[in-house]
């Protein structure tokens, strides 16, 4: 079975399957259309189907031209037909891997997606998950679904782990030269899974087995998490030491070795790294583990938004304001710097405490102009003279490059800057509030 899977990879004459076309799954399914197979996408969102069948992507990284290119020549096909994944030699899911509001994995979508393979598995097949998970899911939970047909994993169909590291709209790493790491449950899965990736993607990583795999991918979040953590605690010394954080860290960076360099803010937002630490914690207290790391990292990551609007308060409090009653405006509510993504943005927790406490918020985002939230769709405001003016405190919670900062300095009367944006600006009409800026002083 495995040399046969092995000849087919090489003379491309192997079906590939990817299941869940977003913005991993579909770059992927691409690479392997490019790298000569025939490809069936599956999704079960009819409309994202018909869609990409009319030559349309709806992923930022994927041309629709490469999309309608690939349907033309029969190389890419997108289906919402489960039975479709019966022409495939190799499967690789790559489908959301929430958490629930209790901070479990909700697995519902890798257990779907593996019983609709398991229902169309034929031997011979290569099945690799690409899901963040915590380690341990292929054994645990794809396994036996894929034996539970009567398949003997490593014998006659082979199962494996690679991690996607796909980072929207990164200009220089995309799927092609970023290195991909691939771990099977047996020695012949990661051989097979090798090749397979081997035939797309510049370089392969093979590790030991599917669970060093998962470990690796959330050793990368994880390492992000509680560094940036160690950072946003700094501000928070430097705060009370009267020192300028983003200064002492600038300098540190100076350091040509033995360092890594990670800013504070206003929080951390995103789908990965507030969330792909608490797969390995969960599994962690499964095991009578308490991950102590990455529960400070989390502690200290969640609290930033609070100590922002703390500074708010304590700002206005200098102009002899109340929060209550007053109009602040909220510069980039992105979770991170030039993208339009919301999701687990630090800056709805912001505007979310800042209303709370009586506050008149609205926004201004040049890559987001409106979107919704807990069933309320928030529209945001130009960025005027006036409305700069009238603003009784302007909070930086994302520093988008396309946003000019001095206009900003000229117009506003406060400026609280929790990304260091102000900092090349000539100094003008806004008295601007650093995040690590001591409060209460005499002004
Ligand atoms: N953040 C900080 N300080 C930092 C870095 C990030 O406050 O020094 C904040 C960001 O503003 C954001 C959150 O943390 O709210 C996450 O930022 P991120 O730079 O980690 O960006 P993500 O969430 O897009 O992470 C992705 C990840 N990619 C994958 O999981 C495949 C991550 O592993 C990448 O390293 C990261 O992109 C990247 O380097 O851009």
């Amino acid at each position: 079975m495995k040399e046969k899977l092995l000849a087919s990879i090489q003379d491309r004459s192997a079906v590939i399957g990817v299941v869940g076309l977003g913005y991993v799954g579909l770059p992927l399914a691409m690479e392997f259309a490019k790298a000569g197979f025939t490809v069936i996408g599956y999704d079960v969102s009819t409309r994202t189907v018909a869609r990409l069948m009319e030559g349309v992507s709806h992923i930022q990284d994927v041309p629709s031209a490469e999309v309608a290119e690939m349907v033309k020549a029969g190389r890419f096909v997108a289906t919402d037909q489960e039975a479709r994944l019966k022409e495939c030699d190799a499967i690789s899911i790559a489908v959301p891997t929430p958490l629930s509001k209790t901070r479990d994995p909700d697995m519902s979508y890798v257990e779907k997606a593996t019983e609709a393979i398991a229902r169309n598995c034929r031997p011979g097949m290569l099945i690799v998950l690409e899901s963040t998970t915590y380690p341990g899911t292929t054994r645990e939970v794809l396994q036996p679904r894929i034996e539970a047909m009567g398949f003997n994993v490593g014998q006659d169909v082979f199962l494996a782990f690679s991690p996607e590291r796909v980072d929207p709209g990164n200009p220089t790493w995309h799927t092609k030269n970023t290195p991909k790491v691939v771990g099977g449950i047996t020695a012949a899965c990661t051989e097979v899974a090798s090749a397979l990736y081997s035939s797309c993607i510049d370089t392969v990583v093979p590790v030991a087995s599917a669970e060093a795999a998962e470990l690796v991918k959330l050793l990368e979040n994880t390492f992000r998490a509680v560094n940036i953590g160690l950072v946003n605690e700094m501000a928070i010394m430097c705060e009370k030491l009267g020192v300028d954080v983003w200064e002492v860290i600038q300098a540190a960076a100076t350091k040509p070795f033995g360092f890594m360099k990670f800013t504070p803010g206003p929080g951390i937002g995103g789908h990965c790294i507030p969330l792909d630490p608490h797969y390995l914690a969960w599994k962690m207290r499964t095991l009578n583990y308490k991950t102590r790391f990455i529960d400070l990292a989390s502690e200290i990551n969640s609290e930033m938004p609070e100590f922002v609007v703390r500074k708010v308060s304590r700002s206005l409090n200098d102009d002899r304001k109340s929060v209550r009653g007053s109009r602040i405006l909220i510069l980039g509510v992105a979770y991170k710097k030039d993208i339009d993504d919301m999701r687990e943005s630090p800056a709805l927790d912001v505007m979310r405490l800042l209303e709370e406490r009586g506050a008149e918020v609205t926004f201004h985002d040049p890559w987001v102009p409106s979107f919704r939230e807990g069933g309320h769709e928030s529209h945001g405001v130009d960025l005027s003279a006036e409305r700069l003016k009238a603003a009784d405190a302007v909070v930086i919670v994302t520093d988008h490059s396309n946003i000019d900062y001095q206009f900003i300095a000229d117009h506003a009367a406060l400026v609280i800057d929790t990304r260091d944006a102000l900092r090349k600006t000539k100094p003008s009409r806004a008295r601007v509030v650093a995040l690590s800026s001591a409060l209460g002083a005499a002004h």
